[in-house]
């Protein structure tokens, strides 16, 4: 397994103000271990079970010396209200079977029953207290789709865009307060103007579980300067790859006709290929351009990641 430790972003120079870089991919792609590559920290929760359920906003920022992980306050007040729901919930019969016997979502039910909501902080820092942090929001998310409690959560203070406490996170008008990472600039890194913001998103299959989450998503997308398709090079089921094509489609539609050169994409998990048994590298990269419909020159697939965003010149080199 590749374990991306360090990151040398070696230039960034934006033209824009903000650069806004999305990832999406398929179920497992590893986006979130990507994006930690990235960043050069470890900061982003992953495991090989549905793992990411909110965005996750990360920028680099001059001003710290240590990474950052910032909630706003409507952010807390509903994970809080969420969690208070669940605990309310967790002696319920038949939770396994509702939570499909994944085990991390029924270790926190159980903690809920017996122990305190995670008290969240407005700053947190400490990488292992960020990932403790992002863990839980997003399993606290994840289960109240799941036990089908999104739309009950009452709450006076959040804007309703149409019922339920998640919909403010999409409200077009306000910026979303999603879980906002910041990570010191590494020295090898300028960012002569403008800023870099990476964020991480669920597989679109993921977000079927609820349409909110899925509305999140895309507004996230649309909104992105840079969309990053993370794909594994073994491929993934059908269903989720179509899914992935059919939200690249609907960026699509949105974008005015520029080409796509806004769209890369990352071949990842090549230690899984097989020698001799599988299409080499060069073949996956042709078939992931055709089948998204991306500029071949775009498509990165090396062991060691390295990959070129050509409007912006930015470079990012990964190390394994
Ligand atoms: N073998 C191998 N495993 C990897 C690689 N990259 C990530 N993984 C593993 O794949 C699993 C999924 O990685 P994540 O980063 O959580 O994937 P994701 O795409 O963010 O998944 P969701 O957030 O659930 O949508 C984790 O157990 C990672 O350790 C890789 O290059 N090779
Ligand atoms: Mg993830």
């Amino acid at each position: 397994m590749v374990t991306p430790i360090t990151a040398v972003v070696e230039s960034c120079a934006v033209e824009k103000l903000e650069v806004r870089m999305a990832i999406v991919g398929t179920m497992k792609a590893g986006k979130s271990t990507i994006l930690n590559a990235i960043m050069g920290y470890e900061l982003l929760p992953s495991r090989n079970t549905a793992m990411t359920t909110l965005p996750t906003e990360m920028s680099f920022s001059r001003h710290t010396e240590q990474p950052q992980l910032i909630l706003k306050s409507e952010l807390i007040t509903t994970i809080n209200n969420i969690g208070r729901e669940l605990k309310l919930k967790s002696n319920e019969r038949n939770l396994e079977n509702r939570l499909r016997n994944d085990e991390d979502l029924i270790k926190m039910m159980n903690n809920l029953s017996t122990n305190e909501l995670m008290t969240l902080e407005a700053t947190t820092y400490g990488n292992l207290k960020i990932v403790d942090s992002l863990k839980y929001i997003n399993d606290v998310v994840r289960i109240s789709i799941m036990l089908n409690i999104e739309n009950t959560i009452n709450s006076t203070w959040i804007p309703r865009l149409r019922g339920g406490a998640l919909p403010f996170l999409y409200s077009k008008e306000n910026a979303p307060p999603l879980p906002r990472l910041k990570v010191p600039l590494p020295h090898s890194f300028s960012i002569p103007k403008g800023e870099l913001i990476i964020i991480d998103t669920s597989g679109p299959n993921d977000s079927n579980l609820s349409a909110h989450l899925r509305q999140i998503v895309i507004s996230q997308l649309q909104r992105a300067t840079l969309i990053l398709v993370a794909v594994k090079f073994i491929g993934s089921d059908s269903t989720d790859e179509a899914k992935l094509q059919e939200d690249i489609e609907t960026i699509r539609e949105y974008r005015d006709t520029d080409g796509s050169s806004y769209l890369y994409a990352l071949v990842n998990k090549i230690d899984q290929r097989i020698e001799g048994k599988q299409n080499s590298i060069e073949q996956t990269k042709a078939a992931v351009a055709t089948k998204y419909k991306i500029p071949l020159a775009n498509v990165c697939g090396k062991k060691w990641h390295e990959m070129v965003c050509a409007p912006y010149s930015i470079t990012f080199r990964f190390r394994s």
